[in-house]
Parts: structure tokens; C-alpha cells; sequence
């Protein structure tokens, strides 16, 4: 397969203006004809080349003649023509049972539904299927009325009527321009959940959320979710829904999150059902979030997409920083602030230092598929933040504007949402560009100086970006650094001769920046990159006072927390260094500062969990050159089994003291949950006296899934045997609900044990689980590679080849979610010798394979050169 580059684009030789479209569903033969109305664009005499993959051609006409010049082959129907304004009628037929791939029209549990991004739509019809070329479509869709009640498309329903022979059919129009990818159908029988929402404008809107017969108690969350995001997007950027229906179907089979067709939105049903019993507390959260993410899609993508997929940032980056402020707004600042650092340290770094490099607006594709990746959504989003960050939320809001009164209705480039950015706010942003074309993690390095005689103190900040796989050469960027300094008192230094200091922010734009402020009678401590401003690695000589100054004492939460990850970090990076000599001053001075944060439990429960939580594996991982499995593994287990057997105690009254009602989904009732199921899980990993009495009395008196995967989570700590039993009882109860079972499949799949390889095959043939269905795969095979950090990377190499095999198997069945859960192999970079050797090994091993998909091909290629 060849690459495409970004530099290649060309505007399209024709464009379509109306599609209509009608659909004869059968799960084997399903017939579609697709009548559009085709234009050149521009003077030439260039074949129109339609897009078009697993399709059988069964007719085709120009003008109502059938077509003889044409030739066709596995991705492309070209015809000739002189025309110049014509209507091209093309009629194929789709198998959507044996579609496993879940891109273009699928049968998924009893209902057929359809995913066309990035380039899904080409397996339904031969079509000019690109993001910039938008049209205006009817659908009309025949089927089975007693199995397939619901018919369902993008837009309003204009009609719909009864055959003889137990067909019926349905009508659908979308007023709006759309390119194909967001094209939906849906059919099948399912509850539905009603309500409804006013706009700013007065308008009704009708909201319709479709989910499998039984489970409609489920979609009330959802629905609350919707029209939280809906009030929210006209209140912070003036955004009103557009159409008067606003439909949400929940299936069991899909690749993604969700997706935003207009009008119509999919979701993989983990992203919509939640009940107290049977979702956590993180699942809540979750749907919130996803059904936000989708909802602002409808501006920021739908009524403004790419030009190109080179430009997925533009909507998924934008959408991300959008959801992420709304999930802010929703609950906790600081903690979701946290959680979505956590992404860009664990994931997003990781991507960096891999063969997978790329700026978050990539310049060489071959499977768009395997783009949709932390770098373009979630550093995306940081690009987004910055901007934000040095327009303020006024000028911001004034980008934005602009945005939509120049490209409302267009497919258009990140190039040009940053020049509008600019326009409406007079800042200049030609230098900040580079973040879009420019990869890799920047790393800014500070050091101080302090003149005792003088109480001059000077803050030299340097920049650098380290050069990734794809990219060697790397420019200075534009930084919004935000710092501040604090006195031995830990009040801030404010000084107004001093604009850096007065702002709390310096914009880096060169490879070496100074600050220098006089008058103090001591050296401050600084506290950098305050919230997270830019998404780059801090590299300061912090000594562990001041780190636990930061903790008390720095006006921004987000910081405090940093500043106890940084300490945690210190402390198990200087054990797995040293394990024979382990630094008891720093284990001490670490100690009192978690003795502290105990203090933080009433007034802000959120950071004070988050902060007497230690940085996870794949974090520390990203903090150092070489990653030594064992001893990096081992050190961050003793560091947690210090503070738990140290702080016994207290971790012991931090648990009593959580006293919550029956259950509710509200931020005081999370918060509260979260602190007991930390205290459960120290108290099992210190082996205190109650911990398994504790955990069995918390399982039996359960009332939400969140406190009983507490215990779950929390026994991984203790004896085998607790786990295993606890496990037992688990699966009894939940069997007959996939989503709760793949909580479990994956507590199996990422335990601690030695005979983790013999058990995952036993989880394999387990009756609920299939290699067809994305969330059973993700929970087993994903959390196993991504999270078994022991099992994955035995040094026998067995959990590469138990994964390699698998991906080998999924190739076939389902190349875009088999391409997803290889990553952790091809990210062999920072392991010793033998590891790497065993990791590329198995990467050859999967690269012999004859049939390998392009997902795969891409992404094993590139991690072996
Ligand atoms: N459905 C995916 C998302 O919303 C791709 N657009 O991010
Ligand atoms: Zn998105």
C-alpha cells in the first residue's frame, strides 16, 4: 500500500450536490441504489473515479443510460464521461452479516447499523467518498416491519408506508450539506426513551435515544447527559442545535466511542446504559463526557468539517477541548484537569517516543484509521488549550465567532480555524503554528540562580524538542508557560516591574528566555507550568522541600498535584536505581508530606485522592530513557506498601469516615467513593489486620458497581485466593450483562499473578466472549498488553506472543481494532536488549503474514525499521 501525503491534496474533479439514496435490507443481500446529481469542477477531461470497497456492482447508468466505459477494480469505479452535469445512478449489493470489519453497513445484534468514518461509506456505494465534497441527501430504507420497526437516517422523517408483503419503509431528508462520512442508517427493534429540549431560540427539539429492548432504565443518564451539553454549548459559545430531531442509538458491536453522524448519533453501548447497580462511578462520568463530545460535533465538525482527513484535528482536537470544558463545568476543575493530563503522560508521550510519531495534523497516511490517536485528539486538544490560553476566554470566544461566520457550511483546514483565531483577536499566531506541523514532546528545562548581596534572582528557561521517528528537525515553538514564585512563607511574588511575573506567564518563543526579579531576601521556589499550560516535559533540580512547599503552598491545584507526583516519582525512581541503599531521608520527608495531605480529605476530597494516588506505571515509564520492567515495576509497589503500612492508621479513619447514602451520582457521593476505595485498596496492599474482613463486608453490602469493583480492584492486592473467590461471586451475578462482564474480563486480564498466561486462554473460551465483538477484545487482549505490565513483558517473551497470535487472528475478522491493541508492541523503544529482540521478534512474525490488513501493515512497518 502507498502513503498518501498531506501536500498532495487536490481540490475534487467533480462535486456532488444531491444524493438520493434507497436501501432494500437483507442481512446477506442488501440492495442499495444511489442516485446523485454530479457536477465537474472546473475545465477537464479527467474520468470520474469513485470510491468503493467490498461492494458488488450490480448496475450502472449516467442520465438513465446504462454505462459501458467504465472499468473497475477492488478500490475504484472510474468512468468516463464528457458530461458535464449529469445524474449518476449506481446500484450495489452488501453482505452485513459477514461484516466484521464494522465500517460501512453491519448487522450487530439482531440491528443493522452503519460506521462510515473515516471511510467507511465506499463499502456501501461507489462514491466520491472524501470529507469535501458535501451534499444534500434523501434516504429511503425497505425492511422487514416486525424485526426491524425502527428505520432510522440522518434528518427529519418525511415519510413512510406499509407493502403487502410485510415490508415497511421510512423516508428520511437532511436539509444539511454533509459529507459522506457522517452519513447513518439504523435499523431494528429497540426501546425508546423520549424527551425533549428547548433551544435559546424557543425552538423544540425531539430527543430519541434507541437502546435494546429491556433497557430503558439505562438511558435516562444519557438523556440528562444530552441536554446538559445542549444548554451548555448555547451558554458558553452561543451554539443551538440545528435540526428539530436529535436521535442516540446504543449497539453492542462497534470500534469506536461513538460517532456524531448528523442527526443520528451511534454509540458503542458502554457510552450510553448506566444504572447505580451496574456502572461505576467512572462510567457516569464517561457517558457525560461522550455524549458531550458528540453533541459538539454538531457544530465543530458537522457544520464545519475537514477538508481533508489530514485536518481530523481541526474537529477532534477542538471537540476534545470542548468536551473537556464542559466536563470541567460538569464537576470537578482540577480532577478532570488531572485526568486529562493523565492521558497525554501514560499515552500520548509514549506515541512520541515510538515509531508512531507524528504532528497532531500528520503529514503521510496510509490507514486513516490508524490516526485516530492521543497525538490528534488529545494533544490536539492541548494545541487548542494553548490557544486559549493566550486569547483568554474572550478572545477565544471571538475566534470561535469568526470561525463560523467564515466557514459555516465548508470543509476547511486547521490552517484556517488558526488564522480566525487570529483575525478576531489581533494576536499572532504564525509561530504557534509550528505545533501543527511539528511533533514530538518538547522539553523545557529551567534552572535559577539567586545573588544573596543582591536578592537578585534569575529563572533561565530553556526549550528543546528531542527528534522523534518521523520528524528530525525540530524548531523552537510558542509556549505559554505559566509559573509562579513563592517565599518561604508560600505567598506568591508579586513584583508589577516584572510583566512575566505579573502575568504568572512567559511566552516561550526562543530556545533560551531569563527572568530576573531583585529585591528578595531569600531564594523562592518556583512552581512550573502551573495547570498543565503547554503539552511538554518540566525538567527543574527540585530538592524534596520544595516539592512539598509546592504541595501546600501553590495558588494552583492542579500544581500541588503535580508537585506530589514528582515527589512519588523521585521516590521510585531512586529505589529502582538503588534498592540495596533506598534514601530513607527522602522516603521520610515523602511520608510527612502524605501524612498532610490526609488534612485535604474534607475540604477538597477530589485532589486530595488524587494526590495519595502515585503516578501509574506507564507514566514513570515516560519519565526515564530506558525502561527496566522489574525493578521500575517493584519500586512503585514498595513505595505504595510503605505509605500503606506506614499510614496504616490513617488510611484505616480515612475509610471509616466515608459515610454515603444509598446511591447517588452526585460530585460529593464520587468523591467520597473514591477516598474509600483508595483507603480500601492501601489498607489490602499494607496487609492490614481488617483489609479482607473490610473487603468482604463492603462486597456483600454493595448497593453500586463502583464500591463493588472497589473491592475487586482493591483484593488484586491481596491473596490470590480472596481475589479469586470475590471473582467468582462477581461473574455469578453478572453473566448475563456483557458490560459488567467486561469489568471482570479485564480485573482478570491485568491481575498480578504468575500463571497469568495459562488464565488468559481460559478467559478466551469463555462463553461470553468473542473475538467479533470490540469491547470484549479491548477488555481482555487490551487490558492484558496495555496494563499487565508483568504478564505482557515476561521475560520469556510469551505475553508478546500470546498478543501477536491474537492480532494475527483479529487481522481478519477486524483490522482497525487489531491495529488499536498492538500498540504496546510496537512501543519496544526504551525496553533492555532481550525485550526488544522478543518484542520485534513477534512484529516480524506478524509482518510475514500474506493477508496483513493496511491498519496493520502501517503501523509494523513503521515500528520495524
Ligand atoms: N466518533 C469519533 C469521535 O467522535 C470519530 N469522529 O471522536
Ligand atoms: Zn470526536
Amino acid at each position: 500500500p502507498v502513503a498518501k501525503k498531506r501536500s498532495d491534496y487536490q481540490t475534487p474533479d467533480f462535486l456532488i450536490s444531491h444524493v438520493d439514496m434507497v436501501f432494500h435490507l437483507d442481512v446477506e443481500n442488501t440492495r442499495v441504489i444511489t442516485t446523485s446529481q454530479i457536477t465537474r469542477n472546473g475545465q477537464h477531461d479527467r474520468p470520474l473515479v469513485l470510491d468503493g470497497e467490498s461492494i458488488k456492482l450490480i448496475s450502472l447508468t449516467l442520465n438513465e443510460d446504462p454505462i459501458h466505459d467504465y472499468t473497475v477494480n477492488d478500490e475504484q469505479l472510474s468512468i468516463q464521461t464528457s458530461a458535464n452535469t449529469f445524474t449518476l445512478c449506481v446500484e450495489t449489493e452488501i453482505n452485513p452479516r459477514e461484516n466484521k470489519t464494522l465500517e460501512g453497513l453491519y448487522f450487530s445484534a439482531g440491528a443493522y447499523c452503519t460506521q462510515c468514518e473515516a471511510e467507511g461509506f465506499r463499502k456501501i456505494t461507489y462514491f466520491l467518498d472524501r470529507p469535501d465534497v458535501l451534499a444534500k441527501y434523501d434516504v429511503t430504507i425497505f425492511a422487514d416491519k416486525a424485526r426491524y420497526p425502527h428505520l432510522l437516517s440522518n434528518g427529519n422523517q418525511i415519510g413512510k408506508g406499509q407493502l403487502d408483503d410485510g415490508r415497511h419503509w421510512v423516508k428520511w431528508q437532511d436539509p444539511f450539506n454533509k459529507p459522506s462520512y457522517l452519513f447513518a442508517l439504523v435499523a431494528g427493534d429497540f426501546d425508546l426513551l423520549s424527551d425533549h429540549f428547548i433551544t435559546q431560540s424557543g425552538r423544540n427539539v425531539v430527543l430519541e435515544l434507541y437502546v435494546d429492548k429491556g433497557a430503558l432504565d439505562k438511558g435516562h443518564h444519557a438523556i440528562a447527559s444530552l441536554k446538559k451539553a445542549m444548554a451548555w454549548d448555547e451558554k458558553v459559545f452561543g451554539l443551538e442545535y440545528d435540526l428539530d430531531i436529535y436521535m442516540v442509538v446504543a449497539v453492542d458491536f462497534f470500534n469506536m466511542g461513538a460517532m456524531e453522524n448528523k442527526g443520528l448519533n451511534v454509540f458503542n453501548s458502554k457510552f450510553v446504559l448506566a444504572d447505580a447497580q451496574s456502572a461505576t462511578d467512572d462510567d457516569f462520568f464517561n457517558i457525560e463526557a461522550v455524549i458531550g463530545h458528540e453533541y459538539f460535533h454538531n457544530w465543530t465538525g458537522n457544520r464545519v468539517t475537514c477538508r481533508d482527513w489530514f485536518q481530523l484535528s481541526l474537529k477532534e482536537g477542538l471537540t476534545v477541548f470542548r468536551d473537556q470544558q464542559f466536563s470541567a463545568d460538569m464537576s470537578s476543575p482540577v480532577f478532570n484537569r488531572i485526568k486529562n493530563v493523565q492521558i497525554i503522560r501514560e499515552h500520548q508521550f509514549a506515541e512520541d517516543a515510538s515509531a508512531m510519531a507524528h504532528p497532531i495534523r500528520p503529514e503521510e497516511v496510509i490507514e486513516m484509521n490508524n490516526f485516530y490517536t492521543v497525538t490528534v485528539y488529545d494533544k490536539g486538544a492541548e494545541v487548542i488549550r494553548m490557544m486559549h490560553t493566550l486569547l483568554g476566554a474572550d478572545g477565544f470566544r471571538k475566534g470561535i465567532d469568526l470561525y463560523f461566520e467564515r466557514f459555516d457550511g465548508q470543509a476547511v483546514t486547521c490552517d484556517d480555524f488558526v488564522q480566525a483565531m487570529q483575525d478576531a483577536t489581533h494576536v499572532d499566531l504564525s509561530h504557534f503554528r509550528l505545533w501543527y506541523s511539528q511533533s514530538g514532546t518538547p522539553k523545557v528545562t529551567v534552572t535559577d540562580t539567586f545573588e544573596q548581596s543582591s536578592g537578585r534572582y534569575t529563572l533561565t528557561i530553556t526549550q528543546s524538542t528531542p527528534p522523534t521517528a518521523d520528524q528530525a528537525q525540530k524548531g523552537a515553538l510558542h509556549i505559554p508557560f505559566k509559573f509562579e514564585l513563592l517565599d518561604q512563607q508560600g505567598a506568591i511574588i508579586y513584583d508589577d516591574s516584572v510583566p512575566e511575573l505579573k502575568a504568572k506567564m512567559v511566552e516561550l518563543t526562543q530556545a533560551k528566555h531569563e527572568i530576573s526579579v531583585s529585591g528578595l531576601s531569600e531564594k523562592p521556589t518556583p512552581s512550573l507550568l502551573l495547570n498543565f499550560s503547554a503539552p511538554v516535559k518540566v525538567e527543574y533540580p527540585y530538592s524534596h522541600q520544595q516539592l512539598s512547599h509546592i504541595i501546600l503552598h501553590s495558588s494552583d491545584e492542579f500544581s500541588r498535584w503535580d508537585a506530589s507526583q514528582s515527589l512519588y516519582s523521585r521516590c521510585i525512581h531512586s529505589l529502582a536505581t538503588t534498592p540495596d541503599s533506598p534514601d530513607e531521608e527522602l522516603f521520610d520527608s515523602m511520608l510527612v508530606a502524605v501524612s498532610g495531605m490526609f488534612d485535604l480529605a474534607d475540604s477538597n476530597p477530589a485532589l486530595a485522592a488524587a494526590m495519595l494516588s502515585v503516578p501509574s506505571f506507564e507514566t514513570l515509564s515516560q519519565q526515564v530513557d530506558e525502561i527496566h520492567v522489574e525493578a521500575l515495576y517493584h519500586a512503585q509497589r514498595s513505595i505504595r506498601n510503605l505509605m500503606a503500612t506506614s499510614l496504616s492508621e490513617k488510611w484505616l479513619a480515612l475509610y471509616n469516615k466515608q459515610i454515603i447514602g444509598s446511591y447517588q451520582y452526585n460530585a460529593d457521593d464520587v468523591d467520597k467513593r473514591r477516598l474509600r476505595n483508595l483507603s480500601l485498596s492501601y489498607l489490602v496492599q499494607g496487609d492490614a489486620p481488617q483489609a479482607s474482613k473490610l473487603l468482604s463486608a463492603q462486597f456483600a453490602s454493595a448497593d453500586n458497581m463502583t464500591d463493588s469493583l472497589g473491592v475487586l480492584k482493591a483484593a488484586q492486592y491481596g491473596p490470590v485466593a480472596q481475589f479469586d473467590n470475590l471473582m467468582v461471586q462477581f461473574e455469578e451475578r453478572w453473566r448475563r450483562d456483557p458490560l459488567v462482564l467486561d469489568k471482570w474480563f479485564a480485573l482478570h486480564a491485568n491481575m498480578e499473578r504468575s500463571d497469568i498466561l495459562a488464565r488468559l486462554p481460559l478467559l478466551l473460551s469463555h462463553e461470553k466472549f468473542s473475538l467479533d465483538n470490540p469491547n470484549r477484545v479491548r477488555s481482555v487482549l487490551g487490558s492484558f498488553a496495555f496494563y499487565n505490565v508483568l504478564g505482557f513483558h515476561a521475560i520469556d517473551g510469551s505475553g508478546y506472543r500470546f498478543l501477536a497470535d491474537y492480532i494475527l487472528k483479529l487481522n481478519s475478522v477486524n483490522p482497525q481494532v487489531a491495529a488499536r491493541i498492538i500498540t504496546p508492541l510496537t512501543q519496544w523503544q526504551k525496553f533492555d536488549d532481550t525485550r526488544q529482540e522478543l518484542m520485534r521478534y513477534q512484529l516480524a512474525r506478524i509482518a510475514d503474514c500474506k493477508t496483513l490488513s493496511k491498519d496493520l501493515i502501517e503501523k509494523v512497518s513503521k515500528s520495524l525499521n
